[in-house]
Formats: C-alpha cells, structure tokens, sequence
C-alpha cells in the first residue's frame, strides 16, 4: 500500500488532533466551488451546440431535445476518453513479462449492458414527449393556410380565398399572426416536395395525394427563410420561400387589404404557372400531426 496514504505529512506529528484541521479547509473549499458553480451554471445559458434557439413553440421543443442529447452525448463522450486514457496509463507496457491474463467481469459486463439501454430508454422517453409536442394539433387554431407545393415553387391560401403564389426568382412570402397557432395544411400539386424551414427547426414532405397537417406558433414578429428540402426537379434549387410573422392585428388588416386588392383587380390575381394542375394533388387522406418524412 502507498505509505503516503497512512502517513501524516512531512513535519507533522500522527495525532488526529493535528490532522483533521488540515482537511476542513479543503472541504470547505470543495463547498464554496460547489455553490459558485451552481450560481455559474444557472447564470449562464446552455450552448446552443450549433442548433437554431427555435422561432416557434414547437421549434424550442426540438431545442431543448438538442440540447438533451448532445449533453448527454458530452457525458458519454468524456467517460469513454476518461477510460481510454486511464487503460492507456494504467496498463502501459511496463515490462517484457505477459500481464496476468483475466476473462469474464460479471459486475462489469451487467453493467456496460444496462446502463447503455438506460440512456437509450430515456433518450426515447424524451424524444417521444418532445414528437407529441410538435405535432400536437390544437383544436382551435387561430387562423388556417392552405400551402401547395409545385414545380418549382409554392402557392398560399387563405380562409378568405387571398392566394399567394411565387416562383423560382419570385419567393411568395406566407404572411401569419405572431403569437397564434397557425394550422397548415401542406399539398402538393405534382411530385414529392419538402417545406422546411432552418429557423423553425422542422421539415415535412409535400406529398401528391397526402394532405399533411401541422401547426406554427411563432414566437416573435420577423421573416423566416423556407425552402424545399426535396431533389423535385429541374428548378428545386430556386423554391424558396418567406415565412413572414405580423402582430393579430397586422394579419387581419393584410388579409382584408389582399381581398379587396382581389377583389378589385380580378386580372390581375397570381396565377399558379402553365403546366401545374390545381386540385390534382389533394385527396380526402390525412395526416394530421404529419410525419416527418411522409409515409
Ligand atoms: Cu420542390
């Protein structure tokens, strides 16, 4: 045994009397970098580890499920180099003499099996609360919009049949209420498309004959970047998009303005582009909540 672990330190007598006043400092240290890095650690944020913070209710969700698995992906991480190193170190070549040979660690082995399928259950436990939340629908949505997908870019319809429709060079911007659950109802006219968009960490196929349904709470006015996220033909590049998010009372009086731009210059409303047939993407088949990659 290490005579240092037995002996008092070098100057000092073996009476307890004298030794015990030598460890309450340390202890009291230990305790004062306890409480500084707990005031630290609730100071300060957590990282957002490359991930975008979320600009919708459902977006933090997925943030904060992130931030959870790439956590615990640093615990594991470091625990793993820690044994590494410490085999490394302790079980160098120290001489020409084969080691003592060992099999079977019963503890060991029982161990390195169950808490694996620990962290895996509880990862699926939360990833599964964190899904449930996303694509919960509320039974009463503020307002509704109706998006088509095409080749090569997006048509948006309201509830008061205003119609928003852009393509390649020309981005349609989807204008909805801040702070109000939006319902989409997401279509495509022709092939398989995707509507993602980076900010509200969320992606969901168009798909031909599959209505998919999902819901936006968007957390602050602004305009988010969208984009079709499906190899969908020639100009896929080009299908971009805007999410633009108003106060309630800016969206009312943008849907009222639009109608009666319509209503007023009939000729002149956006028109989907020659070749893509309106209706021959929608059925009567739902998805609600959506899936992520279609089905
Ligand atoms: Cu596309």
């Amino acid at each position: 045994m290490d005579s240092s672990l037995t002996s008092p330190p070098h100057g000092t007598s073996a009476s307890t009397t004298e030794i015990v006043p030598v460890r309450r400092p340390r202890r009291r240290r230990v305790g004062a970098g306890l409480v500084a890095a707990a005031f630290l650690l609730t100071g300060c944020q957590l990282p957002t580890f490359g991930e975008y913070k979320g600009s919708t209710t459902q977006a933090r969700t997925e943030y904060h499920l992130w931030q959870g698995f790439f956590i615990a992906g640093l615990v594991v991480g470091v625990f793993v180099l820690m044994l590494i190193t410490w085999a490394i170190v302790r079980y160098r070549r120290k001489s020409e003499e084969i080691p003592p040979q060992h099999q079977y660690h019963t503890l060991t082995e029982i161990i390195y099996t169950v808490v694996p399928i620990l962290i895996v259950l509880v990862l699926f436990v939360f990833t599964v609360l964190a899904e449930n939340k996303v694509t919960a629908l509320e039974s009463n949505p503020a307002t509704s919009i109706h998006v088509y997908a095409f080749q090569w870019g997006w048509e948006f319809e309201y509830p008061n049949g205003v119609k928003v429709i852009g393509q390649t060079t020309n981005d349609p911007t989807m204008v909805v209420p801040t702070g109000e659950t939006v319902r989409i109802r997401l279509d495509s006219y022709d092939v398989l498309h995707g509507f993602y968009v980076p900010e509200f960490n969320f992606s969901r196929y168009a798909t031909p004959g599959y209505s998919t349904y999902f819901d936006l709470n968007v957390i602050h006015n602004g305009t988010y970047r969208g984009q079709c996220t499906q190899l969908c033909g020639l100009y896929h590049s080009l299908m971009f998009f805007n999410v633009k998010s108003v106060s309630p009372a800016d969206y009312a009086t943008w849907l009222r303005t639009e109608l009666a731009l319509a209503k007023a210059h009939p000729s002149s409303a956006p028109q989907l582009p020659s070749g893509v047939h309106a209706g021959g993407g929608t059925s009567s088949n739902s998805n609600a909540g959506g899936l992520p990659y279609g089905d």
